[in-house]
């Protein structure tokens, strides 16, 4: 089985509870065995300012699925929870559930690029990570602490009740 890390992100509609139930949906992938998931994290904009603040988490899974059988399963958790495709860049969502690392593979197709493109700037990819996989060394062979001390926290907080 492949290690695989998918990072969540919602700032709309009750994002704790989008999160929560992404999590627990991606407890229910087929061919697959759920790890861990990382804290829930409370984390300011990447893009648009004018939106609300992000709920963001990263899971670990193990699977038998290729990747893009794998994304299909994702983008259907997705749609479930009503998210509605807009053309906004980085504008607000339900849910997006993007997958960060597919085992060491390096992916670039048409629907898909692993790594994921933003990973190594985002503090909300890369703390919630680093929570789960502290000793992760990234396909190009660099290790993900090395990256981390390149990226501020940016305000990036545990969240809690
Ligand atoms: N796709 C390609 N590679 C991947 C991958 N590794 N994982 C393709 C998942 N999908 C991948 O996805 C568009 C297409 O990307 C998919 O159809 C798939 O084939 P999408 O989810 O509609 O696009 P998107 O996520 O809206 O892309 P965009 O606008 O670049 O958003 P980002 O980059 O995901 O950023 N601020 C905070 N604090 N926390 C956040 O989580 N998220 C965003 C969205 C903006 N600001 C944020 C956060
Ligand atoms: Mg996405």
């Amino acid at each position: 089985m492949i290690t695989v890390y998918i990072a969540i992100g919602s700032n709309l509609n009750h994002p704790v509870q989008q999160t929560q139930h992404a999590i627990e949906a991606l407890k229910t992938l087929p061919q697959s065995q759920f790890m861990q998931a990382s804290s829930l994290y409370s984390s300011t904009p990447m893009g648009p300012q004018d939106q609300p603040n992000y709920i963001n988490a990263v899971v670990e899974i193990k699977t038998d699925l290729s990747p893009l059988e794998l994304l299909n399963c994702t983008q259907s958790i997705e749609l479930e929870h009503g998210r509605v495709r807009k053309d906004e860049r980085w504008g607000p969502r339900t849910l997006d559930l993007d997958i960060i690392l597919y085992g060491q593979q390096t992916i670039d197709n048409e629907r898909l690029t692993v790594p994921h493109y933003g990973m190594k700037q985002r503090e909300f990819v890369l703390y919630p990570l680093a929570e789960i996989a502290p000793e992760l060394q990234l396909p190009d062979g660099v290790s993900l602490q090395s990256v981390l001390a390149t990226v501020p926290r940016n305000g990036l907080s545990i969240w809690r009740d």
